[in-house]
């Protein structure tokens, strides 16, 4: 009976679980597969790293269904989609939302058209949006010009947009926040992650407030987001017009949630900060290898963030004088698998030896 009652649990969505703080009514039509409910880790070598008895844990987004924390707001948006009769949905992305619209197009019926980045997107995202079936469209431009396009179409009424601009997306996300009190009974003190279009800061820091105000929790974490040296228009205030950087899903240089990510970082008494896409790569490495856990490069800067935190006289915010015992956060927003075509170059080739134990044997040395 209770693995009965478990394992309907697990499988049960976002939606499901949080509904009494989502924009959902009776009469919304679900479009669920079976999002959130992600593994909250305690990675003891990177709390040695921190010291002075911190611990840490890392929010791992990339076991969802899609492989990234994108399906806790696609599932709400899609279904608020659905229930306002739309038949098409619509986005621009840098790889993760559309292969989450995609599969949640699918799973509702319902057409996906995604505007992308030609030549910029991972190889498993782009392969993703192709198996759900969505209609994709390359541009020779970057994110903040394909997300421009969508929003002009979306003005046609014709599409809905599914893009962090709508609301629903990030009322989703906010339950990552939810999960991450509901199993401290308490919100940490710091939470870091990757900041791209920002929408995801915008939505942890909502569903913080919100819990504390439910009084879930009695504080909310200090907010520290990362963003790509080469693109960090929050860092430098500044539209970045040819943002670059190996973290391919956050090459933004114009976020739509600008604004709201400064209140989060304001109110929380937070940073912004940037990491180089040699400590990203470093931070993607080290904790496949320290924690087992692997994620892709655009989840690495919030590591990689954690230890310019700890370790870097230029960082934004210093971990040098925290609180003994401190509670951080770190989340990792997307799976490793994603984006796998810059560690394939890394990789020697393999060649085959004689089929022998002994041959083996010497091989392993
Ligand atoms: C793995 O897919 O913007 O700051 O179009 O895929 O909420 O934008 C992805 C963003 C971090 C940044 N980590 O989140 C898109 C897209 C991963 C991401 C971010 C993204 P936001």
């Amino acid at each position: 009976m209770h693995s009965a009652i478990a394992k309907s649990q697990r499988s049960r969505g976002v939606i499901d679980r949080y509904r009494e703080f989502l924009p959902v009514s009776a009469s919304t039509p679900i479009v669920s597969l079976g999002e959130g409910n992600t593994p909250l880790i305690y990675c003891q070598r990177l709390s040695k790293r921190v010291g002075r008895d911190c611990r840490v844990f890392v929010k791992n987004e990339g076991v969802n269904p899609t492989g990234s924390f994108k399906d806790r707001g696609m599932t709400v948006a899609v279904s608020k989609s659905l229930e306002r009769g739309a038949n098409a949905i619509i986005c621009a992305s840098t790889g993760n939302t559309s292969a989450s619209a995609s599969a949640y197009a699918a799973r509702a019926g319902i057409l996906c058209i995604v505007i992308l980045p030609a030549g910029k997107i991972a190889t498993g995202k782009l392969l993703q949006a192709f198996v759900y079936g969505a209609k994709i469209v390359a541009i020779d431009g970057n994110f903040d010009a394909a997300l421009r396009i969508v929003r002009d179409l979306g003005e046609s009424g014709d599409f809905a947009i599914v893009n962090s601009i709508n609301p629903d997306r990030i009322a989703g996300q906010k339950t990552a926040a939810f999960e991450i009190v509901d199993e401290m009974d308490e919100a940490p003190d710091f939470h870091l992650l990757p900041v791209g279009n920002a929408g995801n800061i915008t939505a942890y820091w909502a569903g913080y407030r919100e819990y504390q105000v439910y009084e879930r929790s009695t504080k909310s974490p200090v907010m520290i987001g990362f963003q790509a040296a080469r693109a960090a228009p929050i860092f430098y205030n500044r539209i970045i017009e040819k943002p670059e950087t190996i973290a391919s899903a956050i090459r933004i240089g114009n976020p739509a949630s600008w604004k709201q990510a400064r209140a989060a970082i304001a109110e929380s008494r937070g940073a912004i900060d940037v990491v180089s896409d040699e400590e990203v790569v470093a931070a993607q490495n080290w904790l496949a290898q320290q924690e087992g856990i692997f994620v892709e490069p655009a989840s690495a800067a919030s590591i990689a963030g954690l230890f310019k935190c700890c370790e870097s006289h230029e960082a934004a915010y210093s971990f040098q004088k925290i609180p003994e015992a401190s509670r951080i956060v770190c989340t990792v927003t997307g799976h490793g698998l994603k984006d796998p075509d810059a560690i394939i170059e890394r990789m020697e080739e393999l060649k085959p030896l004689a089929a022998t134990t002994n041959d083996v044997r010497r091989a392993i040395g």
